[in-house]
Formats: structure tokens, sequence, C-alpha cells
């Protein structure tokens, strides 16, 4: 762990040189700044710390990096998991403590504490809820911290207990999977037919729950013969997926159209809809709408089982790098910033398969 003055400062004046810099928060900006006097270039000190410094040296220079991670739910999250791991790394420059909070809020707060006990450089959190965060973000903002969080939004009184946020805009994709089945009906000349929709919901109280409900909600507004029979949570996995499925295929005879708040849940109600002997896809009987487009989503287009899936991009490790770079340099932040992303119905995912990322 690196330590410098900034390290020794009391909150209060940390809080105020952060203020005075007019930095948003970086603990070692200063520590990183080369000594006066130092004139050697990048690479004879590159060469340098290659042949003299001792490997302690090394360790000592790596900012180490908290990262609460939700947990092991969906494919999206084996890749954004995949992602830090991969970004976070000695070679890199980091130490990354990387804590999986198996999708509770308690074990995530726990963590961060944790970290802020540790000292960390930077504290990283992809958080499961958005809500129950202003306590101990105010700790590690008391510790002169920096805090960054990535995927999911937090919803916090008071602004300044981040420093920044980089992920996907939830909202937008709900809006784009309704702009998509209007389209796709209006194509098959079903406009005018009731359309009977479940919608198996991710956490409740996540951001990627709120924004996927809500975007839905809002825009199925424009289309009167669209009917939400039932939504309830399938909390982002397959298994539950498939589980509220089942018992949305006893309750209700009639479903056209099934909105997966992820592709691991609607591989779930895939199976549900085989298992109880109706079709889905393309050219079957129930219509699935999905979000994440992850490998095996392709998979699922191709095979004829799902109809689309809206992207959200899990890649956020080198996002999180660039941020964490930028406050070392003592340059400043978007404080929000949302990933370009697309939607990739059936037809498109042959073709597609190979360009994926993840
Ligand atoms: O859609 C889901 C994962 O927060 C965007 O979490 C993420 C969501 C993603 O479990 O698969």
């Amino acid at each position: 762990m690196k330590k410098g003055l900034l390290g020794m400062m009391t909150a209060a004046a940390m809080t105020a040189a952060m203020v005075l810099s007019g930095c948003s928060g970086s603990q070692t900006a200063a520590t990183t700044a080369a000594p006066a006097g130092e004139t050697k270039t990048e690479a004879a000190k590159t060469e340098a710390a290659k042949t003299e410094a001792p490997k302690t040296e090394e360790k000592k220079d790596l900012l180490v990096v908290g990262f609460s991670q939700v947990g092991a739910e969906s494919d999206w999250r084996t890749a954004n998991t995949e992602s830090m791991k991969s970004t976070f790394t000695e070679a890199n420059g980091y130490k990354l403590i990387f804590d999986d909070a198996q999708q509770k809020q308690e074990n995530q707060l726990k963590a961060v504490r944790n970290f802020i006990q540790q000292d960390v450089d930077y504290i990283v959190i992809a958080p499961v809820t958005e809500t129950g965060w202003d306590t101990v973000l105010q700790e590690a903002k008391d510790a002169g911290i920096p805090v960054i969080i990535v995927d999911r939004m937090i919803d916090v009184s008071d602004d300044s207990l981040y420093t920044a946020w980089v992920g996907s805009n939830f909202l937008q994709e709900g809006y784009d999977a309704v702009a998509w089945l209007g389209d796709y009906l209006k194509k098959n000349n079903r406009s005018d037919d009731d359309i009977n929709i479940v919608t198996l919901q991710g956490t409740i109280g996540s951001s990627a729950q709120i924004g996927r409900t809500d975007g839905v909600e809002e825009k199925m507004k424009d289309y009167p013969k669209w009917k939400m029979l039932e939504r309830q949570t399938g909390e982002f996995t397959q298994a539950k997926g498939q589980e509220v499925m089942e018992s949305f295929l006893k309750t209700y005879q009639d479903i056209d159209v099934v909105i997966a708040e992820n592709d691991n849940m609607a591989f779930g109600a895939i199976d549900a809809i085989k298992a109880a002997g109706k079709t889905c896809g393309p050219k079957g009987d129930i219509i699935i709408i999905s979000f994440d487009a992850v490998a095996a989503a392709f998979d699922s287009m191709i095979a004829g089982d799902m109809n689309v899936s809206v992207e959200c991009n899990p890649l956020h490790g080198p996002r999180v790098a660039e941020i964490i770079q930028k406050l070392e340099k003592g340059e400043s932040v978007d404080k929000i910033a949302y990933v370009q992303e697309g939607v990739y119905p059936a037809d498109t995912a042959a073709q597609e398969k190979p360009k994926r990322a993840y």
C-alpha cells in the first residue's frame, strides 16, 4: 500500500486540500508526483526500475483498489468480474482486493468498511441496490478515500460521497426494448392485436431493475393494446427465472411476450416454456425479449429461442482504470459517464456473434 504525506493528513485537511487542488478526491495524487529535481526521462525511469528497484519497492508503488462486487449471479457479472480482474493487475500497477458480496448489500457494507480499515487508495463499488449507502460512504469520505461507483447507480443525499460513476443507461435500455417490440409487432401485422406481457425482474431496488422496469412501463403507455399481466423478480439468475416463469405459465394461458431483465433469466424462462410444451423465439408462440446481450444470448438467438437482447456492456475495468489514472494526475473526471449500447435482434445474431467480446 502506498502512503505518503496525504495519507497522514487529517480528514478535514484532506478535504480542504482536495477542494483547493480542484481534484475530485484522489488520495494519492501528490504521492505519485515526481520528486523535485527529478530529471530522468520516462524511458530511463522504466529502465532504472527494471534493473535497480528491489521487488519490495515495486510492490510499494502499487495502487491498492478495493472492489466490492455484487456477486456471480449472471454471465454479465462474470464478464464484469473478469474485466476488473484483468485490468487491476500488478503488471498494470495495481493491487486488487476483490470481494464478492453474494448479492447482499450487508456484505458490501462490511467489505467497504474493511477497505477503509486497510486504508486502500481507492474503493470501487458495484452496488447491489441503490439505497442504503450514505453512512458507509461518509466513513470512506472521512477517511479520505475516493469512491468510484460502477455498473448500477447509488441514491445518496450528498453527491460528494462518491467521486464518479460509470455504467449503463438502464432506462434507455427499457425504452429500446419497447421500441423493438413495437416495430416487430408492426412488421408481423400484429399492431392491432391484444398483447399479453409478463416480466421477470432483476434484483428489486437495483438500478438495472428500476431502469428497465420503468423504461418499459413508461413507453408501454403508447401501446394501449399491450397488457402487463404480472411482474416478479427472478433475482437475475437462471434458476429463479425458470421458477418464476413456471408459475407464470401455470397462471396465464395466453402469454405473448416475456420480458426478462437479463439473459440468464431468459434462459431459465425458455427452459420453462419448453418444459410446458410451448414454443418461443421468432418462429414460436412466445416472444422473448432480454437484456445484456452476452455471448450465450447470441447462441440462444441463433438456436431460434430468443427474439432480441438489448445490450448492456460489462467491460468496465478499463473505464474505471481511466478514471483512477486521471485522478492520480489530478485531472478532473466526469461525475456520470454512460456507456453506448446497441440492440441485437435474432436476425443479426449469426453475423454479430463472432464480433462479441463477452
Ligand atoms: O444486467 C445482470 C446482472 O447490473 C447491469 O446485473 C447489471 C445487471 C445485469 O446480474 O445480468
